[in-house]
């Protein structure tokens, strides 16, 4: 259990839940935020204070005491420009300050938007390492190569840890065929959590977040530095999975899937 408490933003929403109910079960001390109410009963030990991201005073203050802050909040899908920048570029922004000020280290949820115009690797061909050129699929992917970019920043110039986490697609269980190389578990996602708090060093890393998928797109990252290994695969649910393919050659052809398509107007 880590001696400080930990910061949870983003509590109240379906990855928050997750991570507040099982770090809670495991004793962790939780200062919880959202801007909309916590929904369930709060864990033991758990404080929650509703806020909003683009507020960066209220952001400080519940940083106040922090060792590590879990970000989880912000827009989680592709939206217009406007609505991305509030909690996902500013609210970034205050949450790096918060931990600059606590010297508390930062784990990001990050996405594979970010790089979502990779293709995905067919037969032997290589796959993505994470040290590869950022090829976001959107305003939303924007803002997550912004997000890991801010964490490098912030360790170069202020030494402050950060592990960024490029989630495939973390639900309950995959819900089509892109989902057999990208899906995490929500119990990979809970180890992953607390691995990326405990390591004793993280310097600046990225971990490609999906479980143990033989179909993944993703090789090279920096979970050694962590320790972790995920347990569960997306393989279990290949019969049921395996047809279920949007027919659309554009999000076919990429890695981001669906997000690739919204608003594609490239013809050449
Ligand atoms: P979610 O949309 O259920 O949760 C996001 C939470 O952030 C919501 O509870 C929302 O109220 C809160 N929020 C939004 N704007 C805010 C603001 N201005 N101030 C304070 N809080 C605000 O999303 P989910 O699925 O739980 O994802 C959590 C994080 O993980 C997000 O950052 C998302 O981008 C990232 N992620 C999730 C993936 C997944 O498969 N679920 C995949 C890749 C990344
Ligand atoms: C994400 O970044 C989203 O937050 C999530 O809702 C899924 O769409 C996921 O990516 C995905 O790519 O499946």
């Amino acid at each position: 259990v880590p001696t400080k408490p930990t910061l949870l933003t983003g509590a109240s929403g379906a990855l928050g839940r997750e991570l507040a109910r099982e770090l809670g079960q495991a004793g962790w001390t939780l200062r919880l935020t959202d801007i909309v109410p916590f929904p369930d009963p709060l864990p033991p030990g758990a404080v929650f204070r509703q806020a909003d991201l683009e507020d960066g005073v209220a952001i400080l203050r519940q940083a106040e005491g922090c060792g590590a802050i879990l970000h989880f909040g912000g827009i989680s899908v592709e939206k217009p420009f406007e609505t991305v920048a509030g909690a996902n570029i500013r609210g970034l922004f205050h949450v790096y300050e918060a931990a600059r000020r606590e010297r508390a280290r930062v784990v990001f949820a990050s996405s594979n938007h970010s790089i979502g115009f990779h293709e995905r690797p067919r037969g032997n061909e290589a796959k993505l390492d994470a040290d590869c050129a950022f090829r976001p699929d959107g305003y939303y992917g924007l803002s997550k190569a912004y997000g890991e970019l801010m964490g490098r920043l912030y360790w170069d110039k202020h030494g402050v840890e950060n592990v960024n986490l490029r989630i495939g697609s973390c639900f309950p269980e995959p819900t089509d065929a892109r989902m057999l190389s990208t899906w995490l578990s929500y119990a990979d996602l809970v180890r992953l959590a607390r691995a990326a708090v405990r390591a004793p060093r993280t310097g600046h890393c990225v971990i490609w977040a999906c479980s143990d998928n033989p179909a993944t797109f993703w090789g090279a990252d920096h979970r050694e530095r962590i320790g972790w290994r995920p347990q569960d695969t997306a393989e279990t649910y290949r019969t049921r999975m395996e047809g279920k393919l949007s027919g659309d050659p554009v999000q076919e052809r990429y890695q981001g899937g669906s997000y690739t398509a919204v608003d594609y107007t490239r013809d050449r």
